[in-house]
């Protein structure tokens, strides 16, 4: 049978999977699912006395929630004699959404191939039960909607369903002048194409204006445009957004952190300027109360390749190139210790933290390491659940989400 669907849905629920393994090469201990890097055990369908697992399959009570831009995968434990080995197959889940979109699913059933392993993963749009637990119906998101006032909806997993209920999204606000690299950062921060719509000019975004990408609806933009000198009107704009946001009801409105953007200066350039000033003391006088703000230092490259050409043959003399490249790497952290770090401690006080960021993948940890001191903030001064949410919206680090979810755990009753 044809899904027989022929628009996309906003979601799809997963109600089950099956892994056949009979094809004799692989010798596979164990399997689980990842669903943006919480990880889920497929245990039926063994056979312990079969020696290796020739078939999984789990039918889960609960669907997991798929949105479009979700990762998913399948993760493969070899046998023990290799342990710790894993390998991970990944699904393409905009591919699964075209699919169920063109109605070409058998049963409605995504199956995919990797080697002589075949995967097999049961869909349903928008799975919803009655409070009398009743069987499971399938709805229109119309209807889903309507339902979720009166009956529940089945969704990813009994920890992070409870955060997504709580709070559906990170919400940020990043702020920068046009050109230091807000909307690459989100990109890369987030795993998104474009972080902005594509008929909004720079520098014409409204504050209030909420940005969700379809590759990653686990976020929430809100876009300005950085403080020029002696200009006040965007410091007032900046600040009542945040205290308007902060009177919301519900955590998921509110704000819960704010990455304040600035591009490393070239040598003798000064990294705060006076606007930016007004913004800092602000939030060093409280004016605008616990809303996390973290400083962004953008285009940490662009500084090492500066150092990189200040250097005179005489410094290199017989080094090897990873041995330049650490010269390259620590006189420009000296460097900026002394013109970004210091100055920025010196005014923002301890409470204000900074990170440097790279767009380059060879630097890709300076962004994982910036996501980690906002999630630290966002879960000391917001709320756990909005820090759990940070970690899973994230693209950069998968440790990150698994790190979240078992921290969770450990809140529930
Ligand atoms: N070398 C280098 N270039 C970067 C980096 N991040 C962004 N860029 C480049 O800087 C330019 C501006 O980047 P955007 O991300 O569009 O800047 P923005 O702050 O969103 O600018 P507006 O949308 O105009 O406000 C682009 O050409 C990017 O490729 C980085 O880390 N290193
Ligand atoms: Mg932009």
């Amino acid at each position: 049978m044809a899904s027989g669907s022929t628009s996309t849905p906003a979601y799809l629920h997963i109600s089950g999977i099956s892994i056949d393994f009979s094809k004799p090469s692989k010798t596979i201990e164990s399997a689980e699912v990842r669903l943006c890097g919480v990880p889920k055990a497929i245990v039926s369908g063994r056979d312990a006395s079969a020696g290796t697992v020739k078939k999984l399959h789990e039918k889960f009570d609960r669907p997991m929630k798929l949105s479009r831009g979700d990762p998913f995968s399948v993760r493969l434990y070899k046998k023990r004699v290799f342990m710790n080995k894993h390998e991970d197959i990944n699904f393409d889940t905009a591919d699964v959404f075209r699919a169920w979109a063109n109605g070409t699913l058998r049963n409605h059933e995504y199956c995919k191939s990797h080697g002589k392993i075949a995967i097999a993963v049961q869909l349903v749009e928008n799975a919803v039960t009655s409070t009398s637990g009743g069987p499971v119906s399938q709805a229109s998101p119309e209807q889903a909607v309507t339902f979720n006032s009166s009956e529940e909806t089945l969704e990813l997993h009994p920890t992070t369903d409870e955060i997504f209920r709580i709070c559906p999204r990170f919400r940020i606000l990043v702020i920068g002048k046009t050109g230091v690299g807000k909307s690459s950062l989100i990109n890369h921060a987030f795993g998104v194409q474009k972080a902005l719509a594509s008929n909004e000019q720079p520098g014409q975004a409204d504050i209030d204006t909420e940005h969700i990408s379809q590759q990653n609806d686990k976020f929430v933009l809100h876009d300005s445009q950085g403080f020029e000198p002696g200009e006040v009107d965007n410091v007032k704009i900046v600040r009542e957004f945040i205290q308007r946001r902060k009177r919301m009801e519900t955590l998921g409105d509110r704000l819960h952190a704010v990455w304040l953007c600035i591009e490393i200066p070239r040598a003798g350039g000064r990294v705060l300027e006076v606007g930016t000033e007004d913004f800092l003391q602000l939030k060093r006088d409280g004016a605008l109360g616990n809303i996390p703000v973290v400083v962004v230092l953008t285009k940490y490259d662009n500084y090492i390749d500066h150092v990189d050409r200040t250097l005179k043959d005489i410094d290199v003399d017989g080094l090897s190139d990873d041995a330049v490249k650490d010269l390259v790497k620590q006189r420009a952290d000296a460097e900026l210790h002394a013109t970004c770090a210091q100055p920025l401690m010196t005014f923002a006080g301890s409470d204000i933290p900074h990170a440097m960021v790279s767009t380059k993948e060879i630097h890709k940890e300076m962004i994982a390491r910036l996501i980690q001191i906002t999630e630290e903030r966002v879960c000391q001064h917001v709320a756990s659940e909005a820090s759990v949410m940070t970690s899973i919206a994230q693209r950069v680090d998968p440790k990150l989400k698994i790190k979240a979810s078992i921290e969770w755990a450990s809140f529930l009753p």
